[in-house]
C-alpha cells in the first residue's frame, strides 16, 4: 500500500510540475531529477525521511551534500530532507511528519541523546524502520532503531589527548604544568559527550595537566569565538585549547588574536581541533595556528544507503557500523593528504 500511495503522490506532483504549478527560477534539484526518472517508467521509489541536526558546521554541510547525492532519483530514492534548526522539537515533529506521509524508512542525527523515546516508539508502531546517523540515542530499549552508522567519538577524544602527550614529550614540556580550557560541543550530543570522556581519559594520567574549564560553544564559530573571549579573560596562561569542532576552533583562533595572543606551532597556545572537513582547516595547520585537527567522517550516506539496501533484501545489519578516521597535524604533507581525500 505504501509504495502505491507513494506512486500515486508522486506522480500527482509530476502531473502539477508539468502543468508549471512552478513558476519560474531553478526547482529544487530532487524533484527536477524525479521528473526525469518517473517518465522513465522507474517503477518504486524507496522513500526516505531525513531529519538533519542543522547547518551549523562545516562538517554538517558535507554530511547533508552527502545524504542528498545519495538519495538521489537515480539511485532509486525519493529524498525527504529536514534540517532541524539544531533543535530536537523541530526534529520529532520531521518525523511525526514522515510516520504521516508513511516513508519507507526515517533517518535520524539526534541533536541530543535523549528524548526520542516516544517518537521511535510512534516510528515502530507504524512499521517504519529507524537509522541513526552520525549522532546516536540513549533509549529505554535498543530495539527502537535498527542500527547506528557514525564515528567513534570517545576514539576521537583519546587521539586528540594521545596527539597532545605525544607532542608535549616531543618538545620537552611532558613535566610541565600545562593549563587547558574546552570549547565543548553542543551539550549532551553523542559528539560532545565522546570527545570530551576520551579526552579526560588521557588527562586524567597526567596530574601536571590542569583542566581549567569546559563550556559549550555549541559546534558554532560564533559561540566559540566568544566563549574563547571569556576564557581568555578569566585566565591568563592557558597553554591548550581542546575545541570539539573546527567552526569553534575558527572561532577561538580570532578571539586568540584579537586579544593579542598567538596560537598554533607558530604561536604560544596550542590548538587540537576535530572535524578536518573544510579547506579551511587543513589551512589553519599550513598556516601553523592550528595543531592537529581529528578527522570526523561526514560521508555516511554510501554506509546508509547500504544498509537499507539489504534490509530491502531482508538480510539482517550490523547495530553499530564505525567509519574510518584519521589524525592530522601540521607537521605532515597536508597538501598530499587533500590530494586523495574525498571531501
Ligand atoms: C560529529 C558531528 C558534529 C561535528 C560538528 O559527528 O555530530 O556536529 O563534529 C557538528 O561539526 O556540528
Ligand atoms: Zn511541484
Amino acid at each position: 500500500m505504501k509504495k502505491l500511495k507513494w506512486k500515486l503522490l508522486l506522480s500527482f506532483l509530476l502531473v502539477l510540475s508539468l502543468a508549471g504549478c512552478h513558476g519560474q527560477g531553478e526547482r529544487p534539484r530532487d524533484e527536477r531529477l524525479y521528473e526525469d526518472d518517473v517518465t522513465s517508467e522507474r517503477e518504486d521509489y524507496i522513500v526516505v525521511g531525513f531529519a538533519q541536526v542543522g547547518s551549523e558546521s562545516d562538517y554538517r554541510i558535507a554530511n547533508s551534500a552527502s545524504f542528498r547525492e545519495t538519495f538521489c532519483a537515480e539511485n532509486g530514492y525519493y529524498l525527504l530532507f529536514e534540517d532541524g534548526q539544531q533543535k530536537q522539537e523541530n526534529q520529532i515533529k520531521a518525523m511525526r511528519n514522515f510516520i504521516l506521509q508513511e516513508v519507507d524508512y526515517i533517518v535520524l542525527d539526534p541533536v541530543v541523546e535523549t528524548g526520542w523515546d516516544e517518537v521511535l516508539q510512534e516510528a515502530k508502531a507504524a512499521g517504519i524502520p529507524v537509522i541513526l546517523s552520525d549522532r546516536s540515542v540513549t533509549v529505554e530499549d535498543e530495539d527502537l532503531y535498527t542500527c547506528w552508522v557514525g564515528s567513534d567519538f570517545e576514539e576521537e577524544g583519546k587521539k586528540a589527548g594521545l596527539w597532545l602527550e605525544n607532542y608535549l614529550e616531543k618538545t620537552g614540556r611532558d613535566e610541565d604544568e600545562i593549563r587547558l580550557v574546552t570549547l565543548q560541543g553542543t551539550p549532551g550530543s553523542s559528539a560532545q559527550i565522546g570527545r570530551t570522556a576520551g579526552f579526560s581519559q588521557i588527562l586524567g594520567r597526567h596530574p601536571n595537566w590542569q583542566m581549567l574549564e569546559c563550556a559549550s560553544g555549541d559546534f558554532t564559530q560564533s559561540k566559540g569565538q566568544e566563549v574563547m573571549a571569556r576564557f581568555l579573560k578569566s585566565y591568563h596562561d592557558i597553554d591548550v585549547v581542546i575545541s570539539e569542532n573546527d567552526n569553534m576552533t575558527f572561532g577561538a583562533i580570532e578571539a586568540i588574536e584579537q586579544a593579542g595572543r598567538t596560537c598554533g606551532p607558530k604561536g604560544d597556545i596550542i590548538v587540537i581541533s576535530f572535524d578536518a572537513v573544510s579547506e579551511a582547516s587543513f589551512a589553519a595547520m599550513k598556516e601553523g595556528k592550528l595543531h592537529a585537527d581529528m578527522e570526523c567522517n561526514p560521508l555516511l550516506a554510501p554506509m546508509v544507503d547500504e544498509i537499507i539496501r539489504k534490509l530491502e533484501r531482508g538480510e539482517s545489519v550490523e547495530k553499530i557500523q564505525y567509519v574510518e578516521e584519521r589524525c592530522f597535524d601540521a607537521f605532515m604533507d597536508l597538501d598530499a593528504i587533500q590530494e586523495e581525500r574525498k571531501y
